[in-house]
């Protein structure tokens, strides 16, 4: 696919350290579209989606959930504006904000894939809900609600089925699960290679693996990238960082293998936080590892 649809989501409402709204934007001061468009594709750069701010930020309602009314409106646009760039055949690019936005990037995209493999790329597994969250970050959840698990009005953006299938889901680079989530992936069967396995399988294969396991039975795959994920001493703009996380070199390598497969069909990078930031060092990241996925190569 040669065009993508580049749709920016200036969300920290879904957690606590303001700044991550401005992730869309350093992004594309990193240089997203002009490294998309040396490689070839065509890009339609849609802005960004309207988030409605409220007087107070992190305000908890009874069900543990911070600023989620206006965490659902958010999700609702996006959700709308990724299901109009897929039925148009582009390829939707998500640039975060903090991760609560993949909730309406998974509602957009699943209106077309009925059997969507989902990569979940973090630190964490963003598998809470109201009931076993720590904190009532709604970016602490979003997989969960796409798996239909959680309050209604978050598992109901973009029509009220669960978006995804827990068998075709895949976590990869997590070292930081609350004990609801960790119960969760129990009880569901989802496969997480954890650091443990990248330290002794190498990222190689567990790619290989991954990929394999979210290719088979699906019609699609989802790539979600929480720059967490990466070790801090090479992502320090986050606001979750968690230390030893997979490298900047081994990240590559999972986006060039997944370049590779050609199987990848949506995408999202999230998290950036240039008040956290070292000199943009994370946003210059996200920028490079969006032109592996695309296919970049040095030779
Ligand atoms: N993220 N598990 C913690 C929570 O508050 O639920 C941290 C979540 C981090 C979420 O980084 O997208
Ligand atoms: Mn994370
Ligand atoms: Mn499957
Ligand atoms: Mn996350």
């Amino acid at each position: 696919m040669k065009k993508i649809a580049l749709i920016g989501v200036p969300m920290d409402l879904g957690q606590m350290r303001r700044g991550v709204d401005m992730g869309p934007s350093v992004i594309r001061y990193a240089g997203v579209v002009e490294r998309l468009e040396a490689l070839g594709y065509e890009v339609e750069d849609r802005g960004d989606i309207t988030i409605d701010r409220p007087g107070r930020v992190d305000v908890k309602n009874g069900d543990n959930l911070k600023d989620l009314q206006e965490v659902v409106k958010a999700n609702e646009r996006l959700s709308d504006e990724v299901a109009r760039a897929v039925s148009e055949g582009k390829f939707p690019l998500v640039l975060g904000g903090d991760h609560s936005i993949a909730i309406g990037t998974l509602a957009g995209t699943s209106q077309k894939r009925k059997n969507l493999g989902v990569i979940w790329y973090d630190a964490h597994g963003d598998l809470n809900t109201g009931e076993t969250s720590p904190s009532g970050n709604i970016h602490g959840m979003p997989l969960s609600v796409s798996l239909g698990l959680g309050h209604e009005s978050l598992t109901g953006i973009g029509g009220t089925d669960a978006k995804v299938k827990p068998e075709n889901v895949v976590l990869i680079g997590a070292r930081s699960l609350d004990q609801g989530e960790r119960d969760l992936i129990k009880e569901k069967g989802i496969r997480v290679y954890t650091m443990h396995e990248i330290d002794r399988l190498g990222m190689s294969r567990v790619m290989q693996e991954a990929m394999e396991y979210v290719n088979d039975g699906t019609d699609g795959v989802h790539l979600s990238l929480d720059l967490d994920a990466l070790d801090p001493h090479d992502a320090p703009g986050v606001g979750t960082p968690v230390v030893g996380g997979p490298t900047y070199r081994e990240t590559h390598l999972a986006m060039e293998m997944l370049a590779e497969s050609g199987m990848i069909t949506s995408a999202e990078f999230v998290e950036v936080n240039p008040i956290l930031d070292v000199k943009n060092q994370t946003a210059e990241a996200a920028v490079a590892l969006i032109g592996s996925l695309f296919g970049e190569k040095l030779l």
